[in-house]
C-alpha cells in the first residue's frame, strides 16, 4: 500500500495513487498544471485529454487513468449481458480455487441483469488481509491480462477483451454491505441511503451504522440491511427505481419468475427452416438437458412468399408427420407443431389463414421495413385469430438496430383483449421485449412467453437471459404463459378465438 500520507493529495484522488505506476509527486504535477482538487474535476480533464499536456505521464499512465475514471473513450465500450455473465462466471470460478476467498459474488450491472455491461464488478470475502499475497494470485489468473490498480479493498484488471472488472474486498463483518454498495444501481443506492438517513442510520461500503453513535449495527449480510430498513429483500434486478422500494416498505413486492417454473421452449427452429439440428436429435437434447420441460414448440420460418431457409407450404405436412414420428419414440407429444410467420408490410401474415389453423402455436414477427412505425403492423397481427404471440415485438438488435416506432399503449392493450401473447425473446443481443417493455406490458395484462429462439443446441442455454429480464420487468410465474402446462395453453388459444368470434357476431 503505498502512502495516502502526503497531504497535498486531495482525499478524493488518494486512490489514484493505487494506480500502477501513479507516484505522489506525478499525482502533484498533475494536479498543479491542470489545476484540478477534486476527483470531479480530474475526470473532465481527462475527459478532455488533458492529460496529454502532462508530459510526466508515460503513455501507460494515462491510459491507465483515463479507464480508471471511465473515461477512455476508446476502450468503454459496453458489451452485451450474456458475453458479461461468461466472463464474470469464469473470474468467480477461478477467484473462488483461492483458500483465502470465502465467497465471491458478482455485483453491479452483471448481477442486476442489465442488457449490456460497462464493466464487471465482484465483491469477495477474503480471510485475513494479506492482500498482497492475493494480488499476486490474482495478476496470475487466466482470465487477467494487467493489473491497472490495486488497494486493500479493489483491485482493477483488464480482461483479455480490454474490458474492465472491478475486484472489492471485504471481509466477513462487511461483506453484505460491499454487496449491497456495489450491486448499486448508483441512483437506487442513493435512494436507499437517503431513507436510511431519515431513519437514522448511514450506509457506506462499510456497513450500516447508527448516525448519532456511529454505532455499527449491520451487516455480514443483505438480508441484514433490509431488515433493519424494515423492508422486503429486493432482488438485485429490481434495484433500479423507487417504486420498487415503494412495493418493499409496504411488504408488496411479488415473488419473481423462477427457471424451474418454465414448462417449456416455444420458439425453436430446426433443419427444415434455419436451424443446424434435426427435430429428433434437438428433442432428445432438449428432453434430456431440460427434464423439467413438459413440452417444446418447433416454430420454423414458413413463407408462401420466400424461399431459400424456410418451409414451404408443400412442406408443412410432411414436417408434422416427422414431428408425429418423433413424439411416438418419446411416447407423447411432447413436440408441439408451431410456426413462426412474417408480418407482411400491409400486416398480413406470410401463411394465408387455412394454413395457419393447423398449427399448435403460431408466432407472427415483423421480418422487415425496420424503420417505420410498425403500429399497425402489429395490431392487424393481433386481431387474426389463428396468432398466439408476436415474436421479439421491438424488433431492436443491440448494438446494430434500434427498435422500431411503436405505440405500445395501443399495442398492448388490443394483445390483452384479444389474448395475444408477447414474445420476451432471450437471444442476448435481442432481449425483446426489454425490461421496460415487459413492465408496461403486464401492467396492460399482456401475457409474456419466454423464448430462447434456439437455432443450435447451445443458444438454449439463453432461456436463462430470458427469465433475467422477466424478473427485471417484474414478472411472477402468473404473467409468463409458458409456466402453463400444455391444457391451459390450449385454453389461452380459445380465449382468444371465443374473444374474436363475439366481436364479429
Ligand atoms: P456499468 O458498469 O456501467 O454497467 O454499471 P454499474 O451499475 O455496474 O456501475 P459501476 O460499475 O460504475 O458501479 C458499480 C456499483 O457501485 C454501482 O451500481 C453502484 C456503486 N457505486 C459506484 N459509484 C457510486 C457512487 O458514486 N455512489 C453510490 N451511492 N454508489 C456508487
Ligand atoms: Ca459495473
Ligand atoms: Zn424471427
Amino acid at each position: 500500500m503505498k502512502s495516502h500520507m502526503n497531504n497535498t493529495i486531495p482525499d478524493s484522488l488518494a486512490d489514484l495513487l493505487d494506480i500502477r505506476g501513479i507516484t505522489t509527486s506525478k499525482l502533484n504535477t498533475v494536479c498543479r498544471e491542470l489545476e484540478v482538487g477534486n476527483l470531479r474535476q480530474l475526470s473532465t480533464a481527462a475527459a478532455m485529454e488533458q492529460l496529454e499536456n502532462v508530459p510526466a505521464l508515460s503513455p501507460e499512465d494515462r491510459k491507465n487513468i483515463k479507464r480508471y475514471l471511465k473515461v477512455d473513450k476508446d476502450a468503454d465500450q459496453r458489451i452485451l449481458l450474456w458475453d458479461a455473465l461468461l466472463q464474470g462466471r469464469e473470474i468467480l470460478r477461478a477467484l473462488r480455487t483461492l483458500p483465502e476467498v470465502e465467497k465471491a459474488s458478482l455485483a453491479g450491472s452483471l448481477r442486476r441483469g442489465k442488457d449490456t455491461i460497462g464493466d464487471v464488478d465482484i465483491v469477495v470475502q477474503v480471510k485475513g488481509r494479506d492482500y498482497k499475497k492475493l494480488l499476486y494470485k490474482i495478476e496470475r489468473m487466466p482470465f487477467s491480462e494487467r493489473i491497472i490498480t490495486a488497494g486493500r479493498n479493489r483491485i482493477c484488471v483488464v480482461l483479455h477483451n480490454q474490458l474492465l472488472a472491478f475486484i472489492y474486498l471485504a471481509d466477513e463483518q462487511h461483506f453484505g454491505a460491499a454487496l449491497w454498495y456495489y450491486t448499486g444501481s448508483k441512483s437506487y443506492n442513493a435512494l436507499i441511503e437517503h431513507m436510511a438517513a431519515d431513519k437514522g442510520y448511514r450506509i457506506d461500503p462499510l456497513g450500516l451504522y447508527d448516525r448519532k453513535t456511529n454505532k455499527y449495527l449491520a451487516t455480514k449480510t443483505e438480508e441484514d440491511i433490509f431488515n433493519y430498513l424494515e423492508m422486503d429483500f429486493i432482488p438485485p434486478e429490481l434495484r433500479e427505481e423507487q417504486y420498487v422500494i415503494d412495493k418493499a416498505i409496504a411488504h408488496k413486492l411479488p415473488p419473481l419468475v423462477t427457471f424451474d417454473q418454465l414448462k417449456g421452449d416455444m420458439q425453436l427452429h430446426s433443419d427444415w427452416s434455419d436451424g443446424e439440428g434435426s427435430i429428433e436429435h434437438m428433442a432428445r437434447y432438449i428432453f434430456n438437458v431440460f427434464p423439467h420441460y413438459q413440452y417444446i414448440v418447433i416454430t420454423d420460418h414458413a413463407s408462401a412468399n420466400r424461399t431459400g431457409h424456410v418451409l414451404e407450404p408443400g412442406s408443412i405436412y410432411l414436417q408434422a408427420a416427422e414431428i408425429n414420428r418423433v413424439n411416438d419414440i418419446l411416447g407423447f407429444d411432447y413436440v408441439k407443431k408451431g410456426v413462426e410467420v412474417d408480418i407482411l408490410e400491409n400486416g398480413e401474415l406470410s401463411l394465408p389463414d387455412e394454413l395457419l389453423q393447423g398449427f399448435d402455436w403460431v408466432i407472427a414477427s415483423v421480418h422487415s421495413q425496420f424503420a417505420r412505425d410498425n403500429t399497425s403492423r402489429l395490431l392487424k397481427a393481433c386481431e387474426n385469430p389463428y396468432v398466439h404471440c408476436i415474436g421479439h415485438p421491438s424488433g431492436r438488435i443491440i448494438g446494430s438496430r434500434n427498435p422500431y416506432p411503436v405505440n405500445w399503449d395501443l399495442v398492448f392493450d388490443l394483445a390483452a383483449a384479444t389474448s395475444t401473447a408477447m414474445e420476451i425473446n432471450a437471444r442476448p443481443n435481442r432481449l425483446d421485449l426489454n425490461d421496460s417493455l415487459i413492465r408496461k406490458a403486464i401492467t396492460a395484462g399482456v401475457k409474456l412467453v419466454i423464448n430462447t429462439d434456439a437455432h443450435n443446441l447451445t443458444q438454449l442455454d439463453f432461456i436463462q437471459l430470458g427469465v433475467w429480464m422477466a424478473r427485471k420487468g417484474g414478472c411472477s410465474n402468473t404473467d409468463i404463459l409458458n409456466t402453463l402446462n400444455w391444457k391451459e395453453i390450449e385454453k389461452f388459444k380459445n380465449r382468444k378465438l371465443s374473444s374474436i368470434k363475439k366481436d364479429h357476431r
